[in-house]
């Protein structure tokens, strides 16, 4: 950016409508007009002594001296009608770019006064239409109106015309809160739910790189829920494309359809006061007829997916030191050590632990809780279970082959990692007879070759227990 010269600089605001203009009718707030009146009533807008003795036209406003050598003046061009940004969309947002192009010779950079709901959909819808920019165009708005005793749209308004008065940003761009922003890099309050649209029983890709933005993003805070695109049958962790997804955080769906999960997470988004892990328990909770949790078992809190937590401690408090409900199963014969490792809750497995739990328990398809750390990745967790003396069963790990060429193949070195934590020999081949290491090498990739090389005795070897 560089500083503009010459003693006046005249800018454009555009004001499309937005908070910043409101006025409150019936109790609600509305688009307001009249805003150039307003900001000429505002010392700080207007220096009307000097406009004066200038002799400017009535619609020309002239900001304070900012520097010794240069004034700003500016016009506001109030469009017609005045829109709340929600109900903005493309065509306006075309209309505001003729806007500008229309007065591009005239002026030497735009603000455009816009509500901040769909701001940064405008600044970067603008930021590809106008081709060849050589102007500064900056976006602002407010959060208070600007005639409100407090308001930071002075701020906000003051801040970007002082910006583009003064400066030469040949780009779209977005002033806030005392930052100016590159216009489509911005956006407005962070993301804090999502519904995901999965396929079969909740299934979706187990690319590492996606199941740990997943992850990443879970532990962030983000609640995402999971829901089937099948008209009939629910999500379940069947399959270990759907154990993937219950690992990395992902909150199951049951049968709710896509519009029931948009509701429900924006309700249970919108009630004030609650803790994320209540938040995430009333997301699995039946609240108005909207999903068939699995069986009778559902009532017992969370032996599902992300609130483990509070269903270990609820069983721990049942349970007293005798530890006897915690061996209690679920529908699938899982049991609370299942579920805190499915989850990778190493407190939660830590405790069970120390209650003497069976660690080698195995649920109705024979799964141990070993197994489901594994698929969950979660490396704490299977430490934990490897120092109490777990191991993988014959069945596990002659099934674990396939599995194992499968992340060779896709170069996943963290999923062959967590095997191999697991103590599952990375030379067991799969379905057809092939290693990983064969299928890493065919594919050429090259660290999971290094990587499967470099295990004691090469491939073949098991991780040693620790003592
Ligand atoms: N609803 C308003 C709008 O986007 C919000 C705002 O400007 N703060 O127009």
């Amino acid at each position: 950016m560089a500083r503009a010269v010459g003693p006046e600089r005249r800018l454009l605001a555009v004001y499309t409508g937005g908070t910043i203009g409101m006025r409150s009718e019936l109790g609600v707030l509305v688009p307001g007009t009249g805003l150039a009146a307003i900001l000429r009533t505002l010392p700080m807008f207007h220096d009307e002594e000097h406009a004066r003795a200038r002799g400017l036209s009535e619609d020309t406003l002239v900001l304070p001296p900012a520097s010794r050598n240069q004034r700003i003046l500016y016009t506001v061009l109030e469009c017609q009608p005045l829109f709340d940004s929600s109900d903005m969309t493309i065509a306006e947002w075309v209309c505001l770019a003729q806007t500008i192009k229309r007065h591009y010779e005239q002026y030497h950079g735009f603000v455009v006064i816009h509500g901040t709901d769909t701001m940064a959909f405008a600044a970067s819808m603008l930021s590809f239409m106008l081709e060849n920019l050589q102007k500064t165009v900056i976006l602002t708005g407010a959060q208070v109106p600007i005639h409100a005793l407090w308001s930071d749209g002075r701020e906000n308004l003051l801040g970007a015309l002082l910006m583009a008065g003064q400066y030469v940003i040949p780009e779209v761009c977005l002033f806030f809160q005392n930052q100016l922003f590159r216009g489509n890099r911005a956006t407005k309050p962070p993301l804090k739910g999502v519904v995901m649209e999965t396929f079969g029983s909740g299934n979706g890709p187990t690319k590492p790189d996606l199941l740990q933005e997943l992850r990443v993003a879970t532990e962030r805070g983000l609640v995402i829920v999971n829901c089937t695109h099948c008209l009939q049958g629910a999500v379940t962790t069947d399959y270990a494309a759907g154990m993937a997804m219950a690992g990395a955080g992902v909150i199951s769906g049951f049968d709710m359809t896509s519009e029931a999960a948009l509701a429900k997470l924006s309700y249970v988004l919108g009630q004030p006061g609650l803790s994320l892990d209540v938040r995430k328990e009333l997301l699995t909770k039946d609240l108005r007829g909207e999903m068939t949790p699995p069986s009778v078992e559902e009532r017992r809190p969370s032996l599902q997916g992300n609130t483990l937590g509070g269903g270990v401690s609820w069983l721990l408090s049942l349970s007293g030191s005798q530890g006897s409900d915690l061996g209690l199963v679920d529908f699938n014969g899982q049991t609370p050590l299942h579920a805190a490792a499915r989850g990778g809750h190493t407190e939660a497995v830590t405790m069970l632990l120390q209650r003497g739990v069976d660690v080698n328990t195995r649920d109705t398809d024979g799964f141990s809780p070993l197994l489901l750390a594994v698929r969950g990745r979660h490396p704490g967790v299977i430490g934990l279970l490897r120092e109490a003396g777990a191991s993988l069963s014959t069945q596990e790990l002659e099934e674990a082959g396939t599995e194992l060429c499968r992340l060779a193949y896709r170069a996943d070195l963290e999923g062959l990692q967590v095997w191999w934590q697991a103590g599952a020999d990375l030379g067991q081949p799969g379905y057809d007879g092939h290693s990983a290491l064969h299928v890493a090498e065919a594919a050429g990739n090259l660290a999971v070759v290094a990587f499967l090389q470099s295990l004691e005795g090469a491939v073949g070897a098991q991780a040693p227990c620790p003592e």
